[in-house]
């Protein structure tokens, strides 16, 4: 029985996964850095343990001090969050080894899909649909041009260790090729101290669409509906939304069911996320599996009403999915804009600091997951993201509307924000078509001026 939780994590997913905890009656504890000492989680879990300086090298990914401050604290379960440990398959054994339940999947399968390659090769066995690309793993670079030729140019070098678009390169022909491969490798190398790659034909322009999965410790899988993130910049997600606008029923019903396929093959447990490719034949391709909670979590929970933090926890603690598929229903549309201490007309370069005048909005039908506050410095050690606005409505246009509203109220001063560039773009006329796919914010920036993103002078809807 799980009765208290250690919070490896910091940020708005901190407080989030507090929040659940407390519901559920469930006791907290927070590990935080030295200069995370006055972030919300610290002061409102019921025990806060300091893990280190702020690096993170130092701090939220030493896993060795984590599990002394669960010991510590004599905590049930470590609920990861996202980034950091969430999808180290060693921290989450390591764990399991000292009878603390992670709150997710097994190691086994964080490491199965984690390698990207294995991870294709593992749904394609179950016949989920593949971007045609290489067996496996490259062994070598001649052996990737042979490859490549053979899947036809443009295509997408990816790295085996991956995921989320780290490590990609794009090689459009043979003389880009060589270049490219070894450039991505090296990168990949650099990254995550693994330099294998595999090859995938690049599909141009493709929507990026992912379903939620719930898989409970009994063999029941179920998808929670999709979320569509084709608006992307350098693969940061800026708006989310569920459902996609582009989707109907029939295809909905497609891509859910071979989400499910891809959750068996990978005896998946607890939360996870199916990411698809859909190109303009209405043709999908899995591409990878992550394995925890991800950022945009809260557009599926305000969609379907669900509480995707307190259904990990609930997994983790043994109870049995209730749920039947066929009552999973996105009955509202909601949007997510993730606001981010950065400033859009400096290539959006981070703008850490101290946050003055802070006002968020609210208001019916508006969510806002945050851990920041008037005087709360925003630290250059850890990612930008100030808040996620969530909002939702009986239809897309109420949802995009309400959005627009709330965050003409969001008032943050003393750091920049990308506020009023997530405003032009819900109310730019190609995105409320519901046309935006993964090129839709490089072609909007094109013909955007930049002094738009500054909040006062935004598109007037
Ligand atoms: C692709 C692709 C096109 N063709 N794979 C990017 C992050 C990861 N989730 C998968 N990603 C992609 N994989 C093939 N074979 C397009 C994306 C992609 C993308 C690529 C470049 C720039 C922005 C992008 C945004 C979303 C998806």
């Amino acid at each position: 029985m799980i009765r208290k939780v250690l919070i490896a994590n910091r940020g708005e997913i901190a407080l989030r996964i507090l929040r659940a905890c407390r519901e559920l009656g469930i006791q907290t504890v927070a590990v935080y850095s030295e200069p995370d000492e006055q972030s919300l989680h610290v002061h409102l879990a019921d025990e806060a343990i300091c893990i280190g300086p702020g690096p993170s090298a130092e701090s939220y990914l030493r896993t060795d001090r984590i599990i002394s401050a669960a010991e510590i604290a004599n905590v049930d379960a470590i609920h990861p969050g996202y980034g950091f440990l969430s999808e180290n398959a060693d921290f989450a054994e390591q764990c399991e080894t000292c009878n603390i339940h992670f709150i997710g999947p097994k190691a086994a399968t964080i490491r199965q899909m984690g390698d990207k390659a294995l991870a294709r090769e593992t749904v394609s066995k179950a016949n989920v649909p593949i971007i045609p690309g290489s067996d496996g793993p490259i062994e070598n670079e001649s052996e990737a041009m042979k490859t490549a030729k053979k899947i036809g140019f443009p295509v997408i070098i990816k790295a085996v260790a991956g995921g989320g678009g780290r490590g990609m390169r794009i090689a459009h022909n043979a003389m880009a090729f060589a270049k490219e491969y070894e450039t991505a490798s090296m990168e990949a190398e650099k990254a995550f101290g693994n330099g294998s790659m595999y090859i995938e034909k690049y599909l141009e322009n493709p929507r990026h669409i992912e379903f939620q999965i719930l898989a409970d410790n009994y063999g029941k899988i179920i998808h929670l509906g999709e979320r569509d993130c084709s608006v992307q910049r350098r693969h940061q997600k800026v708006i989310e939304e569920a459902p996609s606008p582009y989707l109907d029923a029939k295809l909905r019903k497609r891509m859910g069911d071979v989400a499910i396929k891809a959750a068996v093959a990978a005896n998946y447990v607890n939360a996870g996320t199916i990411e698809f490719l859909l190109d303009q034949n209405d043709d999908f391709y899995f591409i990878e599996m992550n394995t925890r909670i991800q950022v945009e979590h809260g557009v599926t929970e305000e969609a379907t009403g669900i509480d995707l933090i307190k259904e990990q926890i609930e997994i983790a603690n043994g109870k049995r999915l209730l749920y039947d598929q066929k009552k999973i229903v996105l009955e509202r549309h909601a949007v997510e804009c993730r606001i981010c201490a950065e400033d859009p007309a400096n290539d959006f370069a981070p703008s850490p600091g101290k946050i003055g005048l802070y006002y968020p909005p609210g208001g019916h039908g508006v969510r806002v997951d945050s851990h920041v506050y008037g005087g709360y410095v925003i630290s250059p050690y850890y990612d930008s993201m100030i808040s996620k606005v969530i909002a939702h409505g009986r239809t897309r246009k109420i949802a995009l509307d309400r959005m627009y509203r709330a965050l003409s109220e969001y008032l943050i001063r003393g750091v920049k924000t990308n506020v009023g560039f997530a405003k032009a773009i819900v109310v730019d006329p190609a995105f409320r078509q519901g046309e935006a796919s993964t090129g839709y914010i490089e072609e909007f920036l094109k013909r955007t001026p930049k002094n738009l993103f500054s909040k006062d002078k935004h598109l007037i809807k």
